[in-house]
């Protein structure tokens, strides 16, 4: 069985990181699109450092919660092959509850980018004055703005042509907005995976499963009934991998 799992900025919610929809998607009277933007970058480069060094401060101010370390567990019960956790969140709490790999499709905020795209390590704040220090270029968030092409997008297309009847695909904590993340569940679907959507509120998405409520409870409880359905419910050891779908 493989199973695709899409986080959102509602996984991170409980770990009090505030959701682009709970801000109203403004932040210091911007919508967000206009800061998370190559134009909003052009225009007024100081506003954005300041945007990114905010919410990179308040990283270290947060903790994953058990919706976070729940997928983390389930990563360790299945043959990598068998799994892929995509998040278009830019906060690094996935990997910090132990998520080996994790393809953050829009970037993320613990690095920066250097003007031949490189990407380096980055935890304070990121000015103007910041240069790359292999290349002596100018350094900017290593986020993916809107109008730019999102990452990892050959992996997930690969992984969602993999999915069979019987796979699973679940989505947790998104608002199905922002493309071209909103369209990976009907692509799923139409691959005769099972859908499944972990969120407070409805989305209207295209799930074949609801789950309603905070990603905190709900997905621990998913991934319970994903490691009964591999065999490997709470009361089996973590060790070793179930034989992968041949
Ligand atoms: C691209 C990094 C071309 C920056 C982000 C018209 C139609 C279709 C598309 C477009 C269009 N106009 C423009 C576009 C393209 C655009 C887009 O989709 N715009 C939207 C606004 C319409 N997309 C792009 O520009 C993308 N690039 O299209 O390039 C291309 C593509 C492919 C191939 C070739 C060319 C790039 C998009 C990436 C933008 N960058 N992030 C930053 O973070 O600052 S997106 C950003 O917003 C986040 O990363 C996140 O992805 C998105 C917010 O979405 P969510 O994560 O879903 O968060 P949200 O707050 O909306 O929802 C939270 C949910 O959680 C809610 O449902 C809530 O109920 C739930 N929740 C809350 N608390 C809890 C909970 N659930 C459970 N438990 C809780 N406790």
């Amino acid at each position: 069985m493989r199973i695709f799992v899409l986080t959102g900025a509602g996984i991170s919610a409980e770990s009090g990181i505030p959701t682009f929809r709970d801000a109203g998607g403004l932040w210091e009277g911007h919508a967000v699109e206009d800061v998370a933007t190559p134009e909003g970058f052009a225009r007024d480069p100081d506003l954005v450092y300041r945007f990114y060094d905010e919410r990179r401060r308040n990283l270290k101010k947060v903790e994953p919660n058990p919706a976070h370390r729940a997928l983390a567990r389930l990563e360790r019960a299945m043959p990598p092959e068998d799994f892929l956790l995509v998040t278009q969140n830019i906060d690094n709490l996935h990997d910090r509850a132990g998520s080996r790999r994790v393809l953050h499709m829009h970037g993320r905020l613990d690095a920066a980018r250097n003007e031949r795209g490189e990407v380096l390590p980055w935890s304070g704040d990121l000015r103007a004055a910041d240069r790359c220090p292999r290349t002596g270029t100018r350094l900017r968030p290593h986020v993916v703005w809107f109008g730019e092409i999102p990452l990892h997008l050959d992996e997930i297309g690969r992984f969602l042509a993999s999915l069979r009847p019987g796979d699973l695909f679940c989505a947790i904590g998104t608002s199905g907005v922002v493309w071209p993340a909103a369209g990976f569940a009907a692509e799923a679907g139409r691959m005769g995976a099972r859908t499944v959507e972990i969120n407070r509120e409805p989305t209207g998405g295209p799930f074949d499963e609801v789950r309603r409520g905070p990603a905190g409870i709900e997905t621990p409880r998913f991934v319970e009934d994903c490691l009964a359905l591999l065999g490997r419910g709470s009361n089996a050891p973590e060790d070793g991998c179930p034989p992968s779908r041949p």
